[in-house]
């Protein structure tokens, strides 16, 4: 090989060196270039009841929307057992002491959870309501159904079922829940549309399914000529259909119930329950994320104090329906 042959390959080998260590320097490099780090966002989900469908639902739509967002943790808890303040609190502080970014709470009752939400708060941690609300309006935002609006749309279904005549009667989980109230005062207002129907009250079961279905006998039992029931919510609704099944009244005995569990719809479809005044809890824990995201990542301005997301009457005609679908809850 000539010297110059010689020459020409050293050249280009070392050339060849030159640029692969560059290149390794350059990707080391940019490895090691001080990078903004994206803080990772922790928010807990404090449940009305973590065993719910509702609140189970609620938590899938949650974790969807954080999962989007990509820098969202979403922890989620609540007491297992019961729907109450005394069984909730202590999930609350809990949160609270862990300092997440957020909380979003459903609050078990409208006053009790008024002092530890507000303790959340002086910690420095942005608190948002989900599904109920506290009195005092210190969460940054709520997100919930028009319960309301629900519980005048349960009457209607009820009076359409029975023919606008007859006792009715109702199930609800206890006095002081928001959404339950206002769902009992809907229907209770809607209700004097109708002069034939001949209201026996609310009797509250304690979010127990088993005391729901033995009010439910009784009045059965006592009110011969009941024509009709609303429940309240998932537990009371479940302590419904089963009295009325075990009486052998199903059909008979007309049932609208607020919610949309899995036992809820099947029990629609073989023709037990005549309606459901079904909520969107997918769509609130997604909606809920979203807005604390926005509040702590300096975009407060705008957040509004409430957001509907919507319900829906779900009946046997329009159960399979593809718009019907994202209102059956999915724990
Ligand atoms: O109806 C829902 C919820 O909206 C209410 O506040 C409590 O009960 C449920 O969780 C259903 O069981």
């Amino acid at each position: 090989m000539s010297r110059r042959i010689i020459a020409v390959l050293i050249a280009f080998t070392l050339a060849a060196a030159a640029l692969a260590s560059t290149a390794a320097l350059g990707s080391g490099e940019s490895q090691q270039a001080p990078q903004a780090q994206k803080k990772t966002y922790t928010f807990y989900l404090v449940a009305g009841i973590a065993s719910d469908a509702f609140y189970l639902t609620m938590k899938k739509g949650a974790q969807a929307a954080a999962k989007k967002l990509g820098n969202v943790k979403v922890v989620f808890t609540g007491s297992p057992a019961a729907f109450s303040p005394n069984t909730q609190i202590p999930f609350l502080n809990g949160a609270i002491a862990r300092k997440p970014d957020a909380i979003l709470i459903a609050p078990t009752d409208k006053t009790a959870l008024i002092a530890p939400i507000q303790r959340a708060i002086k910690a420095g941690i942005p608190v948002a309501t989900v599904d109920t609300f506290i009195t005092k309006r210190i969460a940054f935002t709520n997100v919930s159904t028009d319960n309301p609006a629900g519980g005048r749309a349960a009457a209607d279904a009820l009076a359409k079922a029975i023919d606008k005549s007859g006792d009715v009667a109702a199930i609800s989980v206890n006095p002081g829940i928001s959404t339950t109230d206002q769902r009992r005062d809907g229907f209770a207002a809607q209700l004097k549309k109708y002069p034939n129907i001949n209201y026996l009250g609310v009797q509250y079961c304690n979010d127990d399914q088993t005391k729901a279905s033995n009010q439910t006998s009784a009045l059965l039992a006592g009110h011969p000529n009941l024509k009709g029931m609303f429940a309240m919510n998932v537990v009371s609704g479940n302590g419904v259909t089963q009295a009325v099944t075990a009486a052998g009244k199903s059909g008979k005995v007309k049932l609208v119930e607020f919610d949309a569990g899995p036992p809820q719809v099947q029990a629609l479809k073989a023709g037990t329950i005549d309606a459901l005044i079904a909520q969107y809890p997918y769509g609130i824990g997604q909606k809920a994320v979203q807005l604390a995201y926005k509040y702590v990542t300096g975009h407060k301005a705008g957040i509004k104090k409430h957001y509907g997301t919507g319900s829906a009457i779900v009946t046997r005609a329009n159960v399979n329906s593809p718009k019907i679908k994202k209102f059956l809850y999915t724990p």
